[in-house]
């Protein structure tokens, strides 16, 4: 008997395969789809999880994670709490087996994963509500063509439509795909609006996709020395677009999520209540703070007693806070460039990322301000904030987009658990407002289009009869069944929110701010 429990232990494991994973970037493969020649297929859109994946992509049903109650993909690289999580209840698990407790192991098992799946839904939930005016703005200006197109013919549709893209911020080079491959649909057959809903959920997440959104902030020796030094996180932008609250936040999922040591440098010494405000956030999080001396005004010296400290103190991630300015000082920007000198000078490989903190509600400004610090500084991601109280979320297409620099976390708010990994898919069905059961109607809907070389998601497609892999015992009914689960989940998350912990940061800094 005891054999046998143990036999089913890796099946037992498989849910915490799918959090840890997320640590360690694996290939996700789409469930196949039943058709009416017998065979199954896999196909669906692009899912790069890490840099190694964008030669060689691999394609998955786009809402695949969601189906199957999986965690979203994390950014940050090494979410060991979560790691650790998984193997004290496969630990529990086999303990409680040998002592004859299989069922109660089972009970403890289910729990976990009830709770894990009640977090990711709470996180699906607060940015579905975050996007709703964008999604107000964009969903109800296609439900109006929709409601006249029969009248007004395709011509005038498609031009109606490209009209609402281009106003909804998502740029222009997705909406020109956008166009293109919907005048390819409507030659073939009608325009239905599924086919619209389709096309625009296939190229935002395309989009939205290409780069590599993890960041690299495991500590490691340093190759010459051996020595370990802490990884540096420099955060740049205008002011008030959200870097100290981002930093606050970032602090606090990497001492709390992800149990490093971390240690934030105030280094904007240009606003008298800058400090004070940093250092709020850091006693929310939890982590420690360098302040600049009594008279010190300059940033660079403030960075190198940081870097110092950081090093003999052995933290593991060091943040950097800088001064807002703006993108065309060049005064201002000499001097980011030489605090990323004075980090690189000091932390092998330093600054091992650079973030830019843009506020979502700035619209197509946001992307000539990326271009520049891109150009002058260096910018490894974006942090995109505000994205709670805007209309103007589609931008998020437009800056990955044109400045080709992957939007990394996202804030949906003011609270210390406001700050979110950016899951494209996620993203997209937020702002497009798709609930689960119509993303599975609109993925079978592109299928057929791709079956019918109607559209060509990028990189090409791979459409593979049914032959391995995970799913292989998966048919039609099974994933409406996993579906009706997943949306019957998401009824009952009203009280997991105290399982997120941390408090609100509620509202922080004083201080007038002046421009730069
Ligand atoms: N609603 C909402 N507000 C945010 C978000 N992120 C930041 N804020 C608010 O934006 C305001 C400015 O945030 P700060 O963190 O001070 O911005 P900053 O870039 O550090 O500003 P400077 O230091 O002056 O350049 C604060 O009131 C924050 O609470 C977010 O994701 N959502
Ligand atoms: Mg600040």
């Amino acid at each position: 008997m005891l054999q046998y429990h143990l036999l089913l232990l890796p099946l037992l494991m498989l849910p915490w395969a799918g959090w840890t994973q997320a640590a360690f970037v694996t290939p996700r493969v789409g469930g196949p789809r039943s058709y009416g020649d017998g065979r199954k297929y896999r196909v669906g859109v692009p899912f790069y999880s890490s840099i190694d994946e964008v030669d060689s992509p691999i394609y998955t049903t786009a809402s695949r994670s969601r189906r199957r109650g999986e965690s979203h993909m994390m950014v940050f690289d090494f979410i060991r709490k979560r790691a650790e999580e998984g193997i004290q209840q496969v630990q529990n698990i086999a303990t409680k087996t040998a002592e004859g407790k299989f069922v109660e192991a089972l009970g403890d098992t289910a729990s976990y994963v009830k709770k894990r799946q009640e977090i990711d839904a709470e996180n699906l939930a607060k940015l579905q509500e975050g996007l709703a005016k964008s999604r107000q703005r964009l969903m109800g200006d296609l439900d109006v063509i929709f409601g006249v197109s029969e009248d007004v013919g395709l011509t005038k549709t498609l031009d109606k439509l490209e009209e609402v893209l281009m106003m909804s911020d998502i740029g222009a080079a997705t909406t020109g795909e956008i166009i293109d491959d919907l005048r390819m649909v409507a030659k073939a057959e009608k325009l239905e609006p599924d086919d619209v809903k389709s096309v625009l959920r296939l190229r935002l997440i395309e989009a939205l996709t290409a780069k590599d959104r993890s960041m690299q902030l495991k500590k490691e020796a340093s190759a010459g020395n051996g020595k370990s030094y802490p990884r540096v996180l420099f955060v740049i932008g205008a002011n008030g677009m959200g870097k100290t609250t981002t930093i606050g936040k970032i602090a606090s999922r990497l001492k709390n999520e992800a149990n490093q040591s971390v240690l934030v440098a105030a280094c904007d010494t240009f606003r008298a209540a800058a400090v004070d405000q940093l250092e709020e956030w850091t006693v929310r999080a939890g982590v420690d703070i360098h302040r600049p001396g009594e008279g010190q005004t300059k940033p660079a010296p403030v960075l190198e007693e940081a870097i110092s400290k950081a090093i003999e103190g052995d933290y593991d991630v060091l943040i950097v806070d800088t001064s807002g300015r703006l993108s065309n000082n060049v005064a201002l920007n000499e001097e980011l460039k030489k605090l990323k000198r004075t980090i690189a000078e000091g932390i092998p490989g330093g600054p091992h990322e650079t973030l830019l903190v843009l506020d979502g509600a700035v619209g197509r400004n946001g992307v000539d301000q990326a271009k520049v610090w891109n150009r002058e500084v260096g910018i490894t991601g974006l942090v995109i904030t505000k994205l709670d109280g805007t209309a103007r979320g589609g931008v998020v297409v437009s800056i990955v987009r044109d400045v080709g620099v992957p939007v990394k976390l996202i804030g949906v708010g003011e609270g210390i658990d406001d700050l979110r990994d950016f899951n494209p898919e996620d993203f997209v069905d937020a702002l497009l407002g798709y609930e689960p059961e119509q993303v599975l109607a609109l993925e079978a809907r592109l299928q057929d289009m791709v079956q019918g070389k109607l559209i060509k998601p990028k990189g090409g497609v791979i459409v593979r009869s049914e032959g391995g892999g995970s799913d292989k015992n998966m048919d039609a009914d099974d994933i409406t069944d996993r579906m009706r689960r997943k949306v019957q989940g998401r009824g009952g998350q009203g009280g997991s929110s105290s399982q997120r912990g941390g408090g609100k940061g509620g509202k922080s800094g004083g201080g007038k701010k002046k421009r730069r």
